[in-house]
């Protein structure tokens, strides 16, 4: 049956069972110190008011019986998936791939790449591992998406304008419809999160719509 979520810049309808809560990369390497995000010289703290909000739509969506996905952002322990430029670039403390407080900084099968413990998937939750930013490149989560027949991507995670925009970019390309939980999301940069998520639906919703988690919680009551 369809629901009306309450989100700017106008209201969107959506059928439960055609949407899937997509949770981008709310990993301990950018929410924890000590890790990637870190590295790079931000205050991971700016990213942590995320946790809760999004912990209140992965609730409401796993009552709703809605579709979860994961992703998570980081490269094989071989580093043959690492561009040398995606290594060089941002001047880190740490580079990807060298050991840190939570591991190996950005490598699969590290404490630091894993999913941080509020938001843990459960064994149906599918998670995405990928090398870029974009959730769509050099993964799988299209056919997922497309073997579910989903049309809508609630969308949470980490940071706003890089992967999460990455991603949302991608999937308008591909024909999803994309609602961005604008306090379930995150940036680095107080002043990109408020430009990202008006990117976001400005132009009529050019790439979509901006919701909060309370009206995501209140349309899959
Ligand atoms: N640095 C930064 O803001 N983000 C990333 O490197 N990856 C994600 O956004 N996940």
């Amino acid at each position: 049956m369809t629901k009306k979520l309450q989100a700017e810049p106008y209201e969107l309808e959506f059928d439960p069972k055609r949407t899937a809560l997509l949770i981008i990369d709310m990993q301990r390497d950018f929410l924890e110190p000590g890790g990637f995000g870190e590295t790079l010289g931000n205050d991971v703290s700016l990213l942590r008011t995320a946790i809760e909000p999004t912990r209140k739509v992965l609730e409401a969506a796993r009552e709703a019986g809605m579709f979860v996905v994961h992703t998570r952002e980081g490269h094989a322990p071989h580093l043959a998936d690492l561009p040398p430029s995606k290594k060089r670039r941002g001047n880190p403390t740490l580079c990807i791939g060298d050991e840190g407080p939570m591991g190996r900084i950005l490598v699969r099968g590290e404490k630091g790449h894993d999913i941080i413990p509020e938001l843990y998937p459960t064994k149906d939750e599918p998670i995405i591992d990928k090398p870029g930013k974009n959730a769509f490149w050099s993964t799988d989560l299209d056919l997922l998406l497309r073997n579910r027949d989903i049309e809508t991507l609630i969308v949470c995670g980490v940071t706003t304008e890089v992967c999460v925009h990455t991603t949302v970019r991608e999937a308008n390309d591909r024909g999803y419809e994309c609602a961005v939980v604008s306090d379930a999301t995150g940036s680095y940069f107080p002043e990109f999160q408020r430009v990202g998520l008006e990117m976001i639906k400005a132009q009529g919703g050019l790439f979509g719509w901006v919701t909060t988690s309370d009206q995501v919680a209140d349309a899959l009551k």
